[in-house]
């Protein structure tokens, strides 16, 4: 049986926030923030995004609300950083886990090999410590949104993030990290088991009757593709805002 924190509503969706919400880190448009308004009605709702909180807001927020208060569920940095109702679940500390000592060697490395990359621009910003995670960036978190396209662009001729997270991968091999190519400009390092299946941890107690998740980078090797994959989840790939809305219209609004 459901918790009594969501009375009749007994099946819960979760959403990739870039992509399936929103087009990339942009907001979400009016109709969407409808729709998920009408769906909340019927059933339960999350977000989980690999981005901060922050970030997240700023995309889900309209006219200035709290994204806490319009999800049941907020799951920022993969679950890391969590909210049920508005209110904070345990959360993880990437800092803690990987140690001060151990993760000096890390930054330096990532921070010299950014320094000898030949790109076409660089602005500023190329490691965000975050609470769960860090997120590295070769042309800096500080890219407009015209740079970022350009620079996806780029890295899809090039191979740039793809080079630079196998280096990473042999030269920290005992590290137990998983680095992840989620959005456009940078990849996530997290210790391995952190991926978006972590915020599954908070709501498998409940007793949904069904979990839905709504992701774009559900192949192997994308961000979503262990929580799409996961066998608690009913997956669904998306490739924008609208298709999102088109099956959620199918499944729980059109009937
Ligand atoms: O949500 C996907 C990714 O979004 C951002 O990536 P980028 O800035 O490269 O487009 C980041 O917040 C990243 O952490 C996140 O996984």
């Amino acid at each position: 049986m459901v918790s009594s924190a969501f009375a009749d509503r007994t099946k819960l969706c979760l959403f990739d926030v870039d992509g399936p919400l929103t087009p990339a880190r942009r907001t979400a448009s009016p109709e969407m923030l409808q729709t998920l308004k009408d769906l909340r009605k019927k059933v339960v709702i999350g977000f989980v995004g690999g981005s901060d909180l922050v970030k997240i807001t700023e995309q889900l927020s309209a006219n200035g609300s709290n994204p806490l208060d319009d999800f049941d569920y907020g799951f920022a940095e993969n679950g890391l950083t969590a909210y049920k109702l508005g209110k904070p679940l345990a959360s993880q500390s990437f800092i803690k886990y990987i140690g001060e000592d151990r993760y000096k060697p890390l930054v330096n490395f990532i921070l010299h090999y950014i320094a000898d990359l030949d790109i076409p621009i660089k602005r500023g910003t190329f490691v965000e410590f975050r609470a769960g995670m860090i997120n590295v960036s070769p042309i800096g978190r500080n890219a407009t949104v015209q740079e970022r396209n350009e620079f996806e662009e780029y890295d899809k001729k090039h191979g740039l993030r793809a080079a630079f997270v196998k280096v990473l991968q042999e030269k920290f091999s005992d590290y137990n990290l998983t680095f992840s190519i989620g959005g456009q400009i940078s990849f996530d390092v997290f210790p391995k088991g952190w991926d978006k299946t972590y915020a599954l941890r908070h709501v498998e107690d409940e007793g949904f009757e069904e979990i839905h998740f709504f992701g774009d980078k559900t192949y192997k090797g994308g961000n979503d593709y262990e929580i799409f994959s996961d066998p608690r989840t009913i997956g669904h790939t998306v490739n924008s805002p609208a298709d999102t809305i088109r099956i959620l219209k199918e499944l729980f609004l059109d009937n």
